[in-house]
C-alpha cells in the first residue's frame, strides 16, 4: 500500500493517477494550499519543500512528481506506460515526462498571481500577460505532435508522459484558451475519459485551485 500526500487538483493527481493506472492500492493524506497543513513539523520530514506530491513506498518518501512516475514506471512490472531503455520512443517519454513541468513552472507562477496573491495590488499585469504567452508557446509543441493523427504523446500509444501532460493540460485550459488548440483539446479529453483519470478524480476528491473554469487577463 502506497501512501501518497497530496492536495485535490494539485500536481500529485499526476500519482494519484498513475498509481491507479498500475492498478497499485493507494490511501491519501490530504493538505490544503492555505491552511497551513504544509508547514507541519511532520510533513516537512516527508516534503522538505514542503509541497506535494510526496509519496510513501518502498519503505522511502519521494517528493518530485516526474521522478514519482519514473520510479514506478521502472519499478513496477506487466505494464505499457514506459518505452523499453533501448526503444526509439525513449528519448521521446522522457522528453514528454519532464515537459510538462516546463507548463507546471508557468502554470504555478499564474495560480499566484490569479488565485493566491490576496491584494489586487501585488498582482502584476504584465507577469500575468507574459507567462500567459509563454504558456501558450510551450503548449505549441504538444499540439504539433498531435498533428499526424496520432491519440497520444507516443506514437506506440498511451503511457506515464500522458499522465504527467494531462494533468498540466487540464490546469493549462484555466489560462490558454484550446480553441486555437484544437488536437490538444480531444486529447485532453481521451485522457479524461480514462477509468483510472476517473478513480484517481474520486479517490482525491473536488479539486481546490479553481472557482472558474477561465481566467481572464485583468483589462487594460
Ligand atoms: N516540481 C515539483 C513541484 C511541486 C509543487 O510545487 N507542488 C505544488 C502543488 S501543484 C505545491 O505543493 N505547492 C505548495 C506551495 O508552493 O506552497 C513536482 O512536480 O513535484
Amino acid at each position: 500500500m502506497a501512501t501518497l500526500h497530496s492536495i485535490a487538483g494539485s500536481r500529485s493527481f499526476r500519482v494519484n493517477w498513475l498509481l491507479h493506472e498500475l492498478g497499485v492500492p493507494v490511501g491519501i493524506v490530504p493538505y490544503a494550499i492555505t491552511d497551513g497543513s504544509l508547514q507541519s513539523p511532520e510533513f516537512k520530514t516527508k516534503s522538505p519543500a514542503r509541497r506535494v506530491p510526496a509519496l510513501e513506498i518502498d519503505g522511502r518518501v519521494l517528493y518530485e512528481s516526474g521522478a514519482i512516475v519514473q520510479y514506478l514506471c521502472e519499478t513496477r512490472s506487466g505494464h505499457t506506460l514506459m518505452p523499453a531503455i533501448d526503444s526509439a520512443e525513449r528519448a521521446d517519454w522522457l522528453q514528454w515526462l519532464h515537459y510538462a513541468e516546463t507548463l507546471g513552472a508557468g502554470i504555478q507562477n499564474l495560480n499566484m498571481q490569479h488565485l493566491f496573491l490576496p491584494k489586487d495590488w501585488m498582482k502584476s499585469p504584465t507577469v500575468m500577460g507574459i507567462e500567459t504567452k509563454r504558456l501558450a508557446i510551450a503548449l505549441k509543441a504538444v499540439e504539433a505532435a498531435l498533428q499526424d493523427g496520432r491519440d497520444h504523446l507516443l506514437t506506440s500509444g498511451f503511457s506515464a508522459a500522458d499522465v504527467m501532460m494531462g494533468f498540466t493540460l487540464e490546469s493549462a485550459s484555466r489560462y490558454v484558451r484550446f480553441d486555437g488548440f484544437p488536437m490538444t483539446a480531444a486529447y485532453l479529453a481521451r485522457l479524461k475519459a480514462r477509468e483510472a483519470y476517473q478513480a484517481a478524480e474520486a479517490a482525491e476528491g473536488p479539486q481546490q485551485f479553481y472557482t472558474q473554469d477561465f481566467y481572464d487577463l485583468p483589462e487594460g
